[in-house]
């Protein structure tokens, strides 16, 4: 797509069972927000449905489905979702790795499992084939001086990523589809949970013919090569890196004032090994492990849930993120990009707007956004199977009738 260019996709069911699709990070409509029973309702087998909006910002996104998310984008429908900026970037070459997990069995068939719910109360159902843009990957082949954009989009159901460049220095360039201050991670470290997005911009700076792992090691004892850098024999196509800034140009996004915002708190509860005071209320559909304010909302949307908290539409507001579980979440707000502004009271750098913001265990984290979107917008984990288990809620912004 290109920024502020409108795009009409139309989603034919073909499937045997109702779908729907989430456009992740895209700042939309509710009506095209594609949670089934909230801002849409499920789109039947047989069924299609014009999905209209114009993609406010450039940046690198992804959609998938928001119905049976356990087994739909478990089983692989997803996919990348580029907004282009309006003048290309000075790069010479882009690449997107779309990294998901899948669970094999021996006969290499999918296995089933899903929803099982020791796995939901802890981290997930975690696969153990992980590939890039849907194959098990190859070498990655590079050219010796090339100024190189990747796009790493974690799209796997539980999984979460550390990715480290052996020989190389990444710089962030974006986080969540939106330009930050170029920065390297720390420790070269790219942490990626569910549903997350990184831009990386790379000065293939490693020695001809030479080969260059490209490593996770987010789990403890479980650390793989991913892929390598290949590099050709051909000799450096520059010696030294350019000096064409790195910086991408900044979408337009509503600054939240800090001064006038009001204050809202999400505390994430529930899971094995921590679960302390968890009360469920709410939806009773499936079972539930996991709760935001002691209230679960289970599945992947259903109509008629009660807003957890309402907020005035055009007010800025500040949000706490605070995990009060033994796991890790990667937290989505739909509709929305919000600051980053603290994590464990201390000051986060580099400017950094997300629309998914992984908290460790323990963790503590402020975002800031202004609540420009009038409509029901899910708030929830995007560990598939937390999500699923009760780590979601409805924030309603304005009358939230807009997209009924
Ligand atoms: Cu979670």
């Amino acid at each position: 797509m290109r920024q502020g260019e409108p795009v009409r996709i139309v989603l034919d069911n073909r499937l045997e069972q109702n779908t729907t699709v989430h456009w992740h990070g895209i700042r939309l409509p509710i009506g095209m927000d594609g949670v089934p029973g909230i801002s849409q309702p499920p789109i039947e087998p047989g069924e299609s449905f014009v999905y209209s909006f114009t993609p406010p910002d450039a940046g690198t996104y992804w959609y998938h489905p928001h119905a049976n998310s356990l087994q739909q984008l478990g089983r692989g429908l997803a996919g990348p979702l580029l907004v282009e900026e309006r003048e290309p970037p000075p790069f010479d070459r882009e690449l997107v790795w779309m990294i998901m997990d899948w669970r094999l069995g021996a006969d290499a068939q999918i296995a089933a499992g899903f929803g099982n719910m020791m796995e939901a109360g802890m981290a997930g159902r975690i696969g153990n084939t992980v590939t890039i843009n849907g194959v098990v990957p190859a070498d990655e082949p590079v050219h010796a001086g090339e100024r190189v954009r990747i796009r790493l989009i974690n799209g796997a159901l539980a999984r979460i990523m550390a990715l480290r460049l052996q020989g190389h220095r990444p710089v962030i360039v974006a986080i969540d589809g939106q330009p930050c201050d170029p920065h390297e991670p720390p420790d070269g470290r790219l942490l990626l949970g569910p549903a997350m997005r990184i831009d990386v911009v790379l000065d293939m700076q490693g020695e001809p013919g030479r080969r260059y792992s490209v490593t996770d090691d987010f789990y403890d004892g479980i650390d793989y090569a991913l892929t390598h850098l290949a590099y050709t024999k051909a000799p450096p196509a520059r010696h030294h890196p350019s000096d064409a800034p790195l910086s991408l140009p900044h979408n337009p996004l509503p600054e939240p004032d800090l001064k006038t915002a009001e204050r809202r708190e999400l505390l994430l509860q529930g899971g094995m090994m921590g679960g302390r005071g968890m009360r469920t209320g709410g939806m009773g559909m499936g079972r539930a492990v996991w709760a935001i304010n002691g209230v679960s909302m289970t599945g992947d949307g259903h109509a008629g849930m009660p807003p957890l908290t309402t907020l005035q539409l055009g007010r800025s507001y500040i949000v706490t993120l605070r995990n009060d579980t033994a796991w890790w979440h990667p937290i989505h707000l739909h509709g929305h990009s919000f600051r980053v502004l603290h994590r464990n009271g201390e000051a986060v750098p580099h400017s950094i707007w997300s629309d998914t913001v992984l908290l460790a265990p323990e963790d503590s984290v402020d975002i800031a956004f202004v609540a420009d979107n009038p409509g029901d917008w899910m708030v929830h984990c995007h560990v598939t199977d937390h999500q699923t288990a009760g780590m979601m809620a409805v924030i309603r912004i304005g009358d939230g009738l807009s997209g009924r």
